[in-house]
């Protein structure tokens, strides 16, 4: 129902999204999706390429006198950095007679842990920056700004959402599940590792540093947060419409995540069942379900449908493969033992991880609720979240008068 792809290379002259599915009459902000842009680039941790770009999408489609007409938004985000790279990134078969950067040498060290070996065998390919340019994490600036129209698609039907970090390295806190959505929502936009205990995220700043003082880098953990979540989106009938697994794969899909948690996640294989589910207590205030959870362990998902909770995801990232100090690779041209290729890169980038997190989190829900309640207007939209959300409430309901 919404979908979207990505093009563009990490130094090439722009990225370019294209977002599907996006119903008539939403009103775009065009400020919250650059302020979503600008929460992707921050983060402590990050290098020196978030200090060249300063990014901005241009919409070219799909949108008329600030709302949103019914065909695909297309997008564009600038590379700055690209004045720098015309003589290595051109596209046609010599670089422009006026190519500003410099030519620079083939990438021939692929780094362990990046994608750059097995592209380079995959794609035929004997300079890997031709994988490197694609693999590259800056793809995911395309992602934030499709996932920035999604949520402003979900607060439409009442949904919000939030993130944040939990770990970094061995730092972390004692149980994330504890975070509440508000807690997570204040965090300031220039947070530098968007941890909600202070004193946590200053150790956590020192873990970076020590990484970054021995030419190193550094994972962690973060979680998305969304609320106002109407119970009944995704479905247990069929294994791909389960939504605990599609939202899986739209954060499996973040370069460097290499886990994914539902609710207490991989903690609950270790608790007896007593200690995992959430109880059910009659709870008449309020206009909606007469039911409530004093508890939210299932992160908001029950069968792979939403229960009304709220909905809780979480992400563990690897660190980046770029180190400073560089493992032990092979010179593909020369097939001679040598350190790996040095790219400039980040020491740690979980923080931004986590806004990349929610984009993906925003299009996976705006995918589902637009499966659950259609139309091809917003009014539409609201309209059959509105109806839906009151007629379950009340078949309930019903019932205790009766
Ligand atoms: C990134 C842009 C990249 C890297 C980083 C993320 O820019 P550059 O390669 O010019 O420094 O900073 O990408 C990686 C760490 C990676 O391994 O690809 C961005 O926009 O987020």
């Amino acid at each position: 129902m919404v979908r979207f792809l990505t093009a563009g290379e990490s130094h090439g002259r722009a990225l370019v999204v294209i977002l599907e599915g996006i119903p008539a009459g939403l009103r775009i902000d065009l400020d919250s999706v650059t302020r979503d842009l600008r929460r992707r680039q921050g983060g402590y941790g990050r290098g020196r390429r978030m200090a060249i770009e300063s990014d901005k999408a241009d919409i070219l489609s799909g949108v008329r006198a600030g709302e949103s007409i019914g065909g695909p938004i297309a997008m564009l985000i600038e590379n700055r950095d690209w004045v720098n790279w015309q003589q290595t990134m051109y596209t046609g078969s010599e670089p422009a007679p006026d190519a500003k950067g410099a030519r620079r040498a083939p990438v021939t060290r692929p780094r362990p842990g990046h994608a750059d070996l097995a592209g380079a065998a995959k794609y035929g390919r004997d300079d890997v920056r031709d994988i490197l340019e694609r693999a590259s994490a800056r793809e995911t600036a395309a992602r934030v700004a499709a996932g920035a129209v999604a949520r402003q698609l979900l607060e439409q039907a009442g949904l919000r959402l939030t993130s944040h970090v939990f770990a970094i390295g061995g730092v972390g806190l004692p149980e994330h599940i504890t975070v509440s959505f508000e807690q997570a929502a204040a965090l300031p936009d220039d947070s530098p590792v968007r941890c909600v205990d202070d004193e946590i995220g200053a150790r956590m700043i020192e873990a970076i540093d020590r990484a970054k003082v021995a030419g190193d880098t550094m994972g962690g953990a973060f979680e998305v947060i969304a609320t106002g979540v109407p119970i009944g989106l995704g479905s247990y009938v069929q294994w791909d419409r389960k939504l605990d697994g599609r939202l899986a794969q739209a954060l499996m899909s973040i370069p460097a995540i290499k886990g994914v948690g539902i609710g207490i996640g991989p903690e609950a294989a270790a608790r007896p069942g007593s200690r995992v589910h959430d109880e059910i207590v009659l709870d008449m205030a309020g206009a909606g379900l007469p039911l409530a959870r004093p508890t939210n362990n299932a992160g908001g998902l029950e069968g792979g449908v939403t229960n009304g909770q709220d909905l809780r995801v979480s992400a563990w990232m690897k660190p980046i493969a770029t180190l400073m100090k560089p493992l032990r690779s092979v010179d593909l041209t020369t097939l001679t033992e040598s350190g790996a290729a040095i790219e400039r890169s980040d020491v740690c980038a979980v923080p931004a991880a986590s806004v990349v997190g929610e984009a993906m989190v925003a299009l996976t829900l705006a995918d589902a609720l637009m499966e659950k309640f259609g139309g091809d207007s917003v009014g539409e939209l609201r309209q059959a979240v509105e109806g839906w959300t009151i007629g379950v409430g009340e078949r309930f309901r019903a019932r205790a008068r009766s």
